[in-house]
Formats: structure tokens, sequence, C-alpha cells
């Protein structure tokens, strides 16, 4: 079944280790949106890999991995995360890393300008990871980006660089910020370019044939719902959808290519950079840090936590529509005596089942909990979802209803070995 693997909370939720253990009875890997701003960790055989524009199939040989057409490409960090994977022993060939000619490409400026913007956005600043992405997509909406397809054409690249930067220096000067030379710009990420090349072409028809010959394709979503652009809790949103839907536009494979889609959501909620988090618990953050764990993959920032939010996975279920559910990181609650599931939203005194429009709103919502016996008993070591304490399954149990979608499979430690199947 071709499956999409998207993100039901605000990102981090455990997508790449999902799509690892996917991928071994898959044939195709293929991102289609954001860009370098995802970090999906994945751990095998001992080894931790940090993966951004690399899709996470990478790991498997004999596998294709693809990044679609919706991605936004830096070059440079691309070519670094790759030498940065390569040394860690995995080859990445022409024949397994394929690179939409038509993804739009981040330049060095876009990065400045994401940092630019938030700092003049202060106390309102959306928390980006500042990777330029922002500022590509909206570039790419403007209809004045730069596609990979344009980088093969090195004299017409130089000549749009220079247009580009010219806008962007003014932007710049206009904050007090330092500018930008044209050429050396170019010349940086041509530079990276030339490793990049041989992997380029048109991945529409390649994803295709691999469907019309029944091969098993996987889409890797980046992000999470409430982080998509259109369905998050905007403004404080990546810029590109997150959602399933992303997965067709951001590949050129349609709905009906689809047969499945896994929502991948922890057993409590995270969150990192700005915007409203209704359920965040001081204590929790605090414990699961302390632990050494949700600290950002891309950017290091700690990462608040908070208790299990039903109102943000119903919401994510339906936008996704999702048919079955990865629940990831279970162990982070296996010493809690006692759970709390939020159910709904209590905005001005009125319950909401689902998430409110209205960015105020949000700042007014109370979360309404549902306690739950925690089950205090270590799960790492659990090898069959049977094995699971009483209580770790009621927990799941109760999830999954109240998101109305079943569980497919339960994360109880960071290897690809700790994935149960239900
Ligand atoms: P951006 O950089 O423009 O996409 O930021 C806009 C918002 O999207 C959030 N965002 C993320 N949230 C969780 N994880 C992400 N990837 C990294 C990770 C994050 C990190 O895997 O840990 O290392 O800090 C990610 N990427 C974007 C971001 O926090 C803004 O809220
Ligand atoms: P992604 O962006 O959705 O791929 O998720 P990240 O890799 O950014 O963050 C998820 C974090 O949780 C990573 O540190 C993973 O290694 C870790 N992780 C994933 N699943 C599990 C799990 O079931 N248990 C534990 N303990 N850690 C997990
Ligand atoms: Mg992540």
């Amino acid at each position: 079944m071709n499956t999409i693997v998207t993100g039901l909370q605000w990102g981090d939720e455990g997508k790449g280790k999902i799509v690892d253990y996917l991928t071994e009875s898959a044939d195709v890997v293929v991102r289609g949106q954001g860009g370098n701003n995802a970090g999906h960790t994945v751990i095998a055989r001992g080894t931790k890999y940090i993966l951004h524009l690399l899709p996470s199939g990478i790991l498997w040989d004999g596998k294709i991995n693809i990044i679609g057409n919706g991605v936004v490409v830096d070059p440079v960090g691309l070519v670094a995360e790759i030498e940065r994977v390569e040394g860690q022993g995995v080859s990445i060939t022409p024949d397994k890393l394929l690179i939409s000619d038509r993804a739009h490409v981040v330049l060095p400026l876009h990065k400045e300008l994401d940092a630019a913007r938030e700092a003049a956005l202060g106390d309102r600043k959306i928390g980006t990871t500042k990777r330029g992405i922002g500022p590509a997509y909206a570039d790419k909406i403007n209809r004045n980006g730069l596609r990979i397809a344009d980088l093969l054409d090195e004299a017409y690249f130089r000549e749009m660089v220079a247009h580009r930067t010219a806008d962007a220096n003014e932007v710049l000067a206009k904050f007090g910020l330092p500018t930008f030379n044209a050429e050396e710009q170019a010349d940086e990420v041509l530079a990276a370019f030339a490793r990049l090349k041989p992997h380029v072409s048109n991945t529409i028809p390649v994803l295709h044939k691999a469907w019309k010959a029944g091969k098993i394709i996987l889409f890797e979503g980046a992000q999470g719902s409430l982080l998509d652009i259109d369905f998050g809790t905007y403004p404080f949103v990546t810029s590109s959808n997150t959602t399933s839907g992303g997965s067709c536009t951001g590949t050129g494979l349609p709905p009906t290519s689809i047969q499945q889609v896994i929502g991948v959501c922890k057993a409590y909620t995270t969150r990192v950079g700005s915007g409203p988090f209704p359920t965040a618990d001081e204590g929790l953050s605090q414990y699961l840090h302390d632990l050494g764990r949700e600290f950002g993959a891309t950017t290091g920032r700690p990462r608040g936590c908070g208790w299990l939010d039903a109102v943000l996975l119903r919401h994510g279920c339906m936008v996704n529509g999702a048919t079955g559910l990865a629940v990831t990181n279970l162990d982070g609650l296996d010493n809690y005596a006692t759970l709390q599931i939020c159910t709904g939203y209590d905005i001005d005194g009125i319950i909401h089942e689902l998430p409110p429009a209205d960015r105020h709103a949000w700042d007014r919502a109370v979360a309404v909990y549902e306690e739950l016996p925690g089950w205090q008993q270590d799960t790492t070591a659990c090898t069959d979802f049977i094995d699971l304490p009483a209580n770790a399954k009621a927990y799941l149990k109760r999830l999954s209803e109240l998101c109305d979608t079943p569980v497919k499979f339960v994360g109880v430690g960071p290897d690809r070995a700790q994935t149960l199947v239900v």
C-alpha cells in the first residue's frame, strides 16, 4: 500500500523513525514539502542519524529516495548533510537519491532575510529555524523564486541571483544589516550544486513508473499538522502544507495513488518555536529535558512539553484523513502515576472539540482534562504490543477513541527495533 506518513502535532512526532521502519517493505521514499528546517532522527543498529533534507529511507540499500518538487532545497546545506551522512557509512549515489528539477532553491540571502524578519518581529516572532524556509516559499508564491532547473543554466542563474540579491539588499540595508555580494552568493551555490547535479531529474515520471509497476511508495511528511500553513496555529506555522494534501502537490503523484495515511503523534505533546500550547506542562518539560530528551534535531532548542491533546489529534486525523495512528514515545510516560488527556478547550465557558481559527481565542483556551492511571513500568524492552502494561493499553485505547482512528504502531524507544505493531 502506498502510504503517507504525516505528523499530527507540532512536528517532531517521530516521523523519521516510522518512515525508516516502514521503508523495509517499501521501494520508494519521497519528501514533498519543507526543507532543512526538518530534523528527522533515526536510530538504527546503534547509530544515530539526523536527516534534514534526505528522505529517511536513505539508510536502506536498494531503495529510491526522492526530494520532490514541493521541497525547498538549500544546496549548500544538502551537500553538508550528504557528506555528514556518508561519513557515517551510508552511500548516497545518484540511483539512490533523486532531486526534482522543479524544487525551489533556498539561497543564502533567504536565511538572512528569515533571521532579519524574526529580529524585526521582536516578541511577536514565529520562532523559525532560520533556515530561510519562509522567504524561499514566499519567493516561490511571488513567482520570483529560482528552481533547481535554473541552476543547470549557469548564466541565467547568475543573472537571476543578481536581481534577487539587489531586492534583498534593499531590505537588509533597511534593517542596518550586512548586504550580500551577488557573485559570491552564486559562486557558493553553484559550487555546492556541482555535487548535486548527477542526482537531478524530472522525478514525476520516475514516481509514476514506480506506481504503475506496483512498487510501494512512502510519502514522508515534515513538520506537523498544527504547523500547516492552512490548518495550523497561524501565523505560528511553517510555510508549506504539511498535511497529507501536500504529499500530492509536492510530488506529482495524485490522490488516487495513495491507500493509507499514518498519522504520527507522541504519547504526549511537544512544541518548539512560538505560538499557543494549551496543554504545556512545566513539570513534564523539566522531567523529559532532565532525561536528555526533547531538544530540537536541527537547532538544539529545548522543546516545550505537555499532556496529550486530543483536540489537536482530532483535527489532525480529520484534515489528513488518517487511516491509522503511530503513537511514539509511549515510554516517556513510563514513570508517571497519573496522566492527563485534554479532551476539549474551554473558551469563554464554551467547550470546543476542535481548534479555533481566531488567534486570540487560542490565548483564552483552557485545556479540559480527563485523568487516566499511569502504568509505572518500564516499557522500553517490550517487543510485542500484547506485553504492554494494561494501563498503557487503556491509555492508547482512549487516545484512539478520542480521535476515532485505530492505533497501528507504538514506539517504546528511539531505536528502529523499538516499534510495536498492533
Ligand atoms: P520555519 O523554520 O519557518 O519552518 O519555522 C516556522 C515554525 O515551524 C516550526 N518548525 C519545526 N517544529 C518542530 N520541528 C522542526 N524541525 C526541527 C526538529 C526543529 C529544531 O526536528 O527538532 O531543531 O528546532 C521544525 N521546523 C520548523 C518552527 O519551530 C516554527 O514554529
Ligand atoms: P520527526 O521530526 O517527526 O522525525 O521527529 P524528531 O526526530 O525531530 O524527534 C523525535 C524524537 O523522539 C527523536 O529524538 C527520536 O529519536 C525520538 N523517538 C522517536 N520515537 C521514539 C519512541 O518511541 N521512544 C523514544 N524514547 N524516543 C523516540
Ligand atoms: Mg523533527
